[in-house]
């Protein structure tokens, strides 16, 4: 967004995670830990379950209701606080839907059919998938626009949907000649941006890889957490004491990596920490460090999902909010567009 643009919009963040399976040490590092930082940095959050997302795979109905409070609950254990920011589930809000259909109608075929994520998520299955895992990036810009969000922190692997978003957003301003929308900001955080899964450190931490052994869930006790990083794969090398030493090894340097996200250090430090040593070792350290930093959450979120009542609650009530500020936008969008009401 330009600073002239900006100073046109409130700031203003949104964010989400799919409810399509257990929140995981990525999602901890990736996002929540940093939606918790920007509570103090900007007067207005929104961090929504964005469940509509989540169906554009298979969910079973009964396990979905429970993934949405499940990850309402690791939003509430991370520290985001329901009473400041708007925690809601995104298929309470019809704006969003309303809005992405708009957006149908804005996007363009070439344009997603860039979208790698789609590519990697459809692979061989391609005229299997649904159309609405397609047409997903047109629904996240609609999350974010329905807001005027102006700040998004994403992922690396979200950084191409969010310039859809842009793209979205400053061709519906130009064809209706109003500016509408802002152009959103990302905010993309150094440490902690990309955690892989244990068995693969080619492949990112993922809800959906069929291996429980491949990420540590935010519900896993200390005895999963140390199973998972004793059979976490390495190499037989020594840890380098240098950050070079970890080119073309990615499981030790996911590992390090990981470790220096927990403890606050960067991987230079790690690896002079521990370099000259074995994994066997590391492993130990690691497997305190992550237990006793996911140790609170793990009890806050059973806590919490033994009252669902209470977490259906704080989600209608961030719902009611999240309306608030998207009926004024849907209107002007519909008054834009020519749209009778
Ligand atoms: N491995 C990761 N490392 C760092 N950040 C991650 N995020 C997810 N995995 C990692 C970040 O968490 C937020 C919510 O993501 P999401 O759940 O909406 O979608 P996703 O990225 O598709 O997550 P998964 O676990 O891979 O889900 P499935 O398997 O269902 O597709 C985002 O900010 C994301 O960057």
């Amino acid at each position: 967004m330009t600073e002239s643009q900006a100073s046109n919009f409130t700031p203003r963040v949104f964010s989400g995670a799919q409810p399509s399976g257990n929140m995981h040490l990525g999602n901890y590092l990736g996002a929540f830990r940093n939606w918790v930082k920007l509570q103090d940095q900007f007067d207005e959050c929104l961090y929504c379950v964005v469940d509509m997302h989540a169906i554009t795979v298979w969910q079973n109905p009964s396990d979905l209701r429970d993934q949405i409070r499940e990850a309402a609950a690791a939003y509430i254990a991370s520290g985001v606080n329901p009473e400041k920011s708007i925690l809601f589930n995104q298929s309470q809000v019809s704006g969003h839907a309303e809005l992405a259909w708009v957006f149908n109608c804005v996007a363009r075929l070439g344009w997603l059919n860039r979208m790698t994520q789609f590519k990697d998520k459809a692979g061989k299955n391609r005229e299997k998938a649904t159309t609405g895992l397609y047409v997903y990036p047109n629904l996240m810009a609609a999350d974010i626009l329905l807001y005027k969000g102006t700040h998004v922190p994403v992922g690396e692997d979200q950084k191409q949907h969010l310039e859809l978003t842009r793209d979205i957003a400053s061709s519906f301003n130009e064809n209706y000649e109003a500016e509408v929308f802002p152009l959103t900001e990302p905010l993309i955080q150094a440490e902690g941006a990309r955690i892989m899964s244990l068995r693969d450190g080619t492949k990112k931490m993922s809800k959906s890889d069929p291996s429980d052994l491949s990420r540590i869930n935010l519900t896993d006790d200390v005895d999963a957490i140390s199973k998972k990083v004793r059979k976490a794969k390495t190499d037989a090398d020594a840890i380098p004491s240098e950050v070079d030493g970890l080119e073309g090894r990615p499981e030790a340097k996911n590992l390090l990596g990981i470790y220096a996200a927990l403890s606050d250090k960067s991987l230079a430090d790690v690896c002079q920490q521990f370099g000259g040593q074995g994994f066997g070792d590391f492993k130990k350290d690691f497997a305190d460090l992550a237990t006793s930093h996911l140790a609170p959450i793990t009890t806050e979120m059973a806590r919490l999902m033994e009252n669902p009542d209470h977490v259906d609650d704080v989600l209608r009530k961030g719902a009611e909010r999240a309306r608030a500020i998207a009926e004024p936008v849907m209107n002007e969008v519909k008054d834009v567009i020519g749209f009778l009401r």
